[in-house]
């Protein structure tokens, strides 16, 4: 019987060490704001920056035993900023990931949380507060059921579309200030629980909601979120899994994508160039004005 520890060893071992990522960068309709590298914790705050910090500086993930955490709202330690990315409803969000591997295949998810009783919008908000609709769950995520293991996953979609995902932000969304987590799961070590298991590689993201274009009427969007806490179970089928043994299906963990969420499917994910740089805001209670961020002696920038 051959161990799918010693296949793992054939994908080379040296990509467990060093090759993880983070969101680099989204693209709102060409227009870039810069994501949070956490290589660089002690570098400069990008005045155009909407990804919340957290405390990776390998690059790497969370696991089960985090299940239960306020890290699995946004990575460990994270912190929110105070600048929104500003977006219609109904429009995408390219989310550029800082390169993918192919040995790390998994889903591809997305959830919404409105920020509510803050003066700030999402500046301010307790993340274990946040209510997580799921919006996107990247289905079907196991391509190639019945294939050669491990198979084509969601993740190979967005390595092939240069590392990025395009998220739908639901036409009859409510206006007003939303954390948007995307995440990735990691499946190849997802046999072995003892060890690391599934790794999550969840960002969040602050963004501010228009209503729809004029002249469209969407069907109301209704949130229906739950903590980031409840958000997995440990013995998930799709969270314990073999990817180098034959698969005939895959079981999406979490919560069920929220009818008319309208995820963009994957025949329909491409890469996005930017042309620009976006103009994040900050929210004053009911208005948001334009985020500028002060430049500080010691830090560079801060808010
Ligand atoms: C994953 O879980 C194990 C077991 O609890 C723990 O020892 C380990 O540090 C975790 N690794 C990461 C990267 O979270
Ligand atoms: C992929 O994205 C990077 C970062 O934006 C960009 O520099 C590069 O040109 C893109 N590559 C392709 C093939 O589009
Ligand atoms: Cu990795």
């Amino acid at each position: 019987m051959i161990s799918s520890t010693s296949i793992l060893s054939a994908l080379g071992l040296a990509s467990f060490a060093a090759a993880h990522s983070h969101i680099a960068y989204i693209n709102i309709n060409g227009l870039k704001y810069e994501g949070y590298d956490p290589r660089s914790i002690a570098g400069p705050i990008s005045p155009n920056r909407v990804v919340w910090s957290h405390n990776a500086p390998d690059d790497g993930w969370i696991n089960f035993s985090d299940y239960l955490s306020p890290n699995m709202a946004c990575h460990r330690d994270a912190k929110s900023v105070p600048a929104h990315a500003v977006v219609r409803a109904g429009d995408n969000i390219a989310a550029y990931w800082a390169g993918w591997p192919l040995n790390h295949p998994g889903p591809v998810f997305s959830y919404l949380a409105p920020c509510t009783g803050t003066n700030d919008g999402c500046a301010s908000v307790d993340k274990t507060k946040l209510q997580w609709t799921k919006i996107d769950d990247s289905a079907p995520v196991l391509i190639s059921p019945d294939g050669p293991s491990p198979g084509t996953w969601a993740t190979n979609i967005l390595i092939g579309n240069n590392n990025t995902w395009q998220i739908h932000i639901p036409s009859g969304l409510k206006p007003g200030p939303y954390v948007l987590r995307h995440e990735i799961i990691a499946l190849h070590y997802a046999s072995n629980p003892t060890e690391s298991g599934a790794q999550h590689y969840p960002i969040c993201i602050n963004i501010y909601v228009l209503p729809p274009a004029p002249g469209t009427f969407p069907l109301p969007f209704s949130l229906k979120g739950v903590p980031a806490t409840k958000l997995y179970e440990r013995n998930h089928p799709g969270l314990v899994i073999d990817v180098y043994q034959p698969l005939s299906t895959y079981q999406v963990p979490g919560p069920t994508v929220a009818p008319n969420a309208q995820p963009v499917p994957h025949a329909r994910q491409t890469s996005s160039a930017y042309n620009g740089d976006g103009k994040p805001v900050k929210v004053e209670g009911t208005r948001t004005v334009p985020f500028v961020a002060k430049r500080t002696a010691a830090v560079g920038f801060a808010a």
